[in-house]
């Protein structure tokens, strides 16, 4: 395999990898650009070994989506509707308590909550659904809110972003998801998500999390109109945000679905771009103790190959998901725990389920 790799012309990056050397802006473009997938796969398999082992990653979660009004409205989006929209809905806070209750038979222990920008809902609304889902199952990790939200709620709520937090983290918040990082090039954000919270503003979010002790993740929505160097500068910034704080735990690449968006002209990704946006990322970020292979966007078979193309994690049961599906996703939104087992253990890899900051729950 050595051999293939500097056959490729990549046996320099294959050395800084082995002495755990940082890459650089160009080896990442090299590995972006070269058409040796499996070459960059190894790479990429050397640092998740390293770092994982052969453990592969999965949680008992389930999504909720307590609002789709959204007044960014994102051209990338699907899932995001104008107050007016007839698609347009919005859960109260008995709405969100009932989709809980309805499954304390099972043995989830994340809720992932996210939602849109909404106009009008009053800062106590996400006061009382953290309290809510806390009433009926007060052991959960709400993991909830990207910091696009949480800065929108630090306005609502006049306060700084990091009493925010804490206020936040009073009422039951656990942690933040990685979502809308996107990509944080102004270039990208003036063309897709004009609206939305900076690049800068969403990294001031997490670390001032982060320095509070709260822990996050990350994403980067490729596959639409971002160049290569464009991807680069997002995983850089997020490489130096994690040496400032480490308080990331996952790096999610979120491949984009055009259907029912503004931008459906364009296609949707190809499998070796998935794996190769595992792969890269994986080398790149190494100061990333995890990598996330999200079935619900690259589709399980995808998911199981990239446990050897980097990622050690593939999220979980999820049940309702409705920001791919409204952008087209095929898959279905739930996956029992014994599928995803079964698709970790046929991928060579020790099926572990995890709790969100990565707790082992039980080895398998
Ligand atoms: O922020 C929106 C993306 C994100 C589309 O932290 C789209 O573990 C693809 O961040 N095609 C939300 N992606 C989802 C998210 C996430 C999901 C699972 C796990 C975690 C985690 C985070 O979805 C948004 C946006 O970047 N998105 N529209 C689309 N059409």
């Amino acid at each position: 395999m050595d051999a293939m790799v500097r056959n490729a012309g990549l046996g320099d990056i294959l050395d800084k990898i082995r002495a755990g050397e940082r890459l650089s802006l160009d080896d990442g473009r090299r590995l972006y650009e070269t058409p040796e997938i499996l070459a960059v796969g190894y790479l990429a398999n050397i640092v998740r070994e390293r770092q994982n082992g052969d453990k592969a990653y999965f949680i008992y979660n389930q999504h909720i989506n307590y609002s789709n009004i959204c007044t960014n409205l994102c051209k990338f989006c699907a899932f995001g509707k104008d107050k007016k929209s007839p698609q347009a809905y919005e859960m109260k806070v008995e709405d969100v308590v009932r989709k809980v209750r309805d499954r304390l038979d099972e043995p989830i222990t994340e809720i992932h909550m996210v939602g849109g920008i909404h106009p009008d809902l009053p800062y106590s609304y996400y006061l009382d659904i953290l309290r809510g889902i806390k009433s009926v199952r007060p052991e959960v990790h709400i993991q909830a809110f990207t910091c696009v939200e949480i800065a929108h709620l630090a306005e609502l709520a006049g306060k700084s972003l990091a009493d925010t937090l804490i206020e936040l983290r009073e009422a039951g918040l656990g942690s933040m998801p990685g979502g809308g990082a996107e990509v944080f090039s102004p270039r990208i954000r003036a063309i897709t998500c004009e609206k939305k919270l900076s690049g800068e503003g969403w990294l001031e979010v997490a670390k001032t999390a982060h320095r509070l002790g709260l822990r996050s993740n990350a994403t980067m929505l490729y596959g639409h109109i971002e160049t290569i160097d464009e991807r680069l500068e997002h995983l850089e910034a997020l490489r130096r945000a994690q040496d400032e704080t480490g308080g990331f735990l996952t790096f999610i690449p979120l491949a984009f679905h055009p259907k029912n968006t503004e931008m459906a002209d364009l296609s949707r990704t190809s499998g070796i771009d998935d794996l190769r946006n595992i792969a890269v990322s994986r080398c790149f970020l190494d100061n990333f103790p995890h990598i996330k292979g999200y079935w619900v966007m690259i589709g399980p078979k995808l998911a199981q190959v990239a446990l050897s193309f980097g990622a050690d994690d593939m999220d979980g049961t999820v049940k309702e998901e409705l920001i791919t599906h409204m952008a087209g996703g095929e898959t279905s939104g739930a996956m029992a725990d014994t599928e995803l087992i079964r698709l970790i253990r046929e991928a060579g890899r020790k099926p572990v389920e995890r709790d969100t900051l990565y707790n082992v729950i039980r080895e398998y």
